[in-house]
């Protein structure tokens, strides 16, 4: 099957130019001059005209959590509902979070997932693990799971008792990690002296969601981060903070980059487009924002827009990890810390951050390569993925930058009863989206297949000094 993509705009991480895409199967064969593999008679089985439209490398979204039990419930996205939602906001890669539980080892863990996830994709996947046991087992294990094709292990400062780990146990698994060539994903926020204002607030009747994130202050996020950077620093581990939500976070991150450290950070859309306003709308409606790091006062927005300009921020993923407000948030009525945290997103990323870009934060190959190429080159699938080049791999967006649309639990594709983006209108929209070759979206119609998606072995982290 041969496919021309012609007449639109190729945008990579490296800038826009015009230019035809020929697609030979699942990889790209060529990217020629307007007009040239037609001028030399080259056929091809499908056009695609992308005139007025923006041709980008498929999205990879780095950070997601489809059916994970967690909070004595599970998100609701299954791999794939998940990867269908994805697929329909132009990401053709979600790397996915297997789970360690506490007293089970790693590799049962990444088999897990496998069975959760082997033959329901619909668009390419891969896996970080999350480690919550350290012992001489897991740490052993962490070579296997590099020797698998999982090379970043997430560990957690935040949630003692589930998957938080001690300093002592972080610092054993940054040794191992800096020995195999890993990154320590962190989540970072000071665990321990949040549960006390979690239970202070409680115990002084403080139940609304809200309460969720003022227990839950920005201090605590940017003396984790610090405390992390710091391990990774006496290690030599690579460290990689996740859902980056706060001003502070970001100075403690934008400090050790200053220094030369390898420490590298994300945040996610909903740090950039919501904040705590939304978790005080009246009733019991601030439980759909509920998330951890919580959502903070609007103006740390304007400080993470300025760390995707800088790279203090390389990368935007969306905590992907969805709970139906019906039967699930509201399991937190009368007590915020019941509510299950996470949000649905994995479908508007690329658009939101659109947004950015009409709104002039980013510029338009920013877009890209926060969204694309960095997370291929952070999570070593570059240059199979994330840029539109000869050899790689057809996830191809072709983008209408000029169509609008209104966000709406009516008309999303993700497994979830609401939008944390109810009405937003949106300038731009997802017109035709390949995976590896195939249509899987096209001008509002699906076409792709559950266990099209195959799992990608990872190599290391490509921005390691
Ligand atoms: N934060 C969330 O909001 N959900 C899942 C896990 C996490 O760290
Ligand atoms: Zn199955
Ligand atoms: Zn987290
Ligand atoms: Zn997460």
């Amino acid at each position: 099957m041969r496919t021309l993509i012609s007449g639109g705009t190729v945008v990579n991480s490296g800038g826009g130019f015009a230019a035809d895409v020929l697609v030979e199967g699942e990889t790209i064969a060529a990217v020629t001059a307007p007009g040239l593999a037609a001028a030399l008679g080259v056929t091809a089985d499908r056009v695609i005209d992308a005139t007025g439209r923006y041709v980008l490398p498929g999205g990879i979204d780095a950070h997601t959590h489809m059916e994970m039990p967690f909070g004595g419930t599970a998100s609701v996205d299954t791999f794939a509902t998940g990867t269908a939602a994805a697929a329909w906001g132009g990401t053709t890669t979600i790397i996915d979070f297997a789970v360690q539980a506490k007293g089970t080892s790693l590799l049962s863990a990444m088999d897990k997932w496998h069975e959760k996830a082997g033959g329901h994709c619909a668009v390419d996947y891969s896996f970080h693990m999350i480690v919550s046991d350290v012992n001489d087992t897991t740490l052993k294990e962490m070579e296997s799971c590099v020797a698998a094709g999982v090379n970043s292990f997430k560990m957690f400062m935040a949630y003692p008792g589930v998957f938080y780990s001690t300093d002592g146990e972080i610092l054993r698994a940054m040794q191992k990690a800096r020995e195999i060539g890993s990154t320590i994903m962190m989540h970072a926020e000071n665990g321990i002296a949040i549960d006390q204002l979690v239970a202070q607030a409680l115990a002084e009747g403080r139940t609304d969601p809200v309460y969720h994130s003022l227990t839950r202050p920005p201090e605590l996020e940017g003396e984790a981060t610090h405390r992390a950077i710091q391990l990774a620093a006496v290690t030599g581990a690579p460290l990689y903070i996740v859902h980056l939500s706060s001003r502070q976070a970001l100075e403690a991150v934008t400090t050790a980059r200053d220094t030369g450290q390898n420490v590298f950070a994300e945040t996610c859309p909903q740090y950039l487009f919501l904040s705590i306003e939304d978790m005080a709308r009246p009733g019991f409606e601030g439980a759909k924002f509920v998330c951890s790091p919580p959502l903070r006062p609007a103006d740390h927005q304007l400080d993470l827009w300025r760390g995707l300009r800088t790279n203090d921020l390389s990368v935007v993923s969306t905590d992907h990890c969805p709970f139906c407000f019906v039967g699930q948030k509201e399991l937190g009525r009368g007590d915020f810390s019941k509510i299950p945290n996470g949000m649905p997103g994995v479908e508007h990323r690329m658009d939101l951050l659109h947004q950015g870009v009409v709104r002039g934060e980013i510029s338009l190959s920013r877009w890209v390569e926060i969204s694309a190429t960095t997370p291929a080159r952070m999570f070593g699938l570059y240059p199979r993925k994330g840029v539109i080049a000869p050899g790689s791999d057809a996830d191809i967006v072709v983008y209408d930058p000029k169509a609008t649309q209104v966000l709406s639990a009516e008309t999303h594709h993700m497994n979830v009863d609401y939008s944390a983006y109810e009405g937003m209108e949106l300038i731009g929209k997802v017109e035709t989206v390949l995976s590896r070759g195939s249509v899987v979206v096209d001008r509002g119609s699906f076409h792709g297949r559950e266990g099209h998606g195959e799992f990608l072995e990872r190599d290391l982290n490509q921005y390691l000094l």
